[in-house]
């Protein structure tokens, strides 16, 4: 099922996300929809907050070829270590959407995470894999992207997306 993605600003978006304690076929189920929303979008990532759900689960397909999908579902991953070097890459947000700005980000993490059946996996993403799990880490602790940027910025794009959603509920009615 491809579920309704939150737009910036929404207090959602602000949480800090709760762990999961044990996986459920409701969080299997998430995960699936998760990731069909995401390919739906299209994007190369997604967390739970940007569909209202505020734990911490997120999905990544950074391939770049269809024929070759890599799904990932990651329960409660955390960045264990990351590298000195750093690479900035211009980002966007599937809930700020149409809006891109260059982060810069240490160019490898480490990361390790729950998979679906409760297994721990633990993973060196470089390039654009590791851009977008420390992008969607982020999102776990209420963080976006335009947070890295300054205020004025910050502003600009806030107001765009206030902008957005009311021009979205006017067209909804
Ligand atoms: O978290 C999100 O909102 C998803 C976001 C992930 C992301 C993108 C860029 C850098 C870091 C993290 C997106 O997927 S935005 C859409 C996007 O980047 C894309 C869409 C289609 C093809 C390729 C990329
Ligand atoms: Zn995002």
């Amino acid at each position: 099922m491809i579920r309704p993605i939150l737009i910036h600003p929404d207090p959602r978006l602000k949480k800090l996300c709760d762990p999961v304690q044990e996986i459920t076929s409701d969080l299997r189920t998430l995960a699936a929809d998760m990731l069909a929303t995401m390919y739906d979008a299209p994007g190369i990532g997604l967390a739970a907050p940007q569909v209202g759900v505020t734990r911490r689960l997120i999905v990544m397909d950074c391939m770049k070829a269809p024929d070759a999908p890599r799904p990932l579902i990651l329960f409660n991953p955390e960045v264990v270590w990351t590298s000195d070097t750093l690479h900035t890459y211009e980002e966007g947000c599937l809930s700020i959407p149409e809006q891109y700005a260059d982060v810069q980000r240490p160019d490898k993490a480490t990361v390790r995470w729950m998979d679906p059946e409760g297994a721990t996996q633990e993973e060196t993403f470089d390039g654009l894999w590791a851009t977008c799990v420390q992008h969607e880490i982020d999102h776990l602790n209420g963080k976006l992207f335009i947070d890295y940027l300054g205020l004025m910025k910050r502003q600009l794009i806030t107001r765009k997306m206030e902008k957005l959603k009311r021009e979205r509920a006017r067209e909804a009615r």
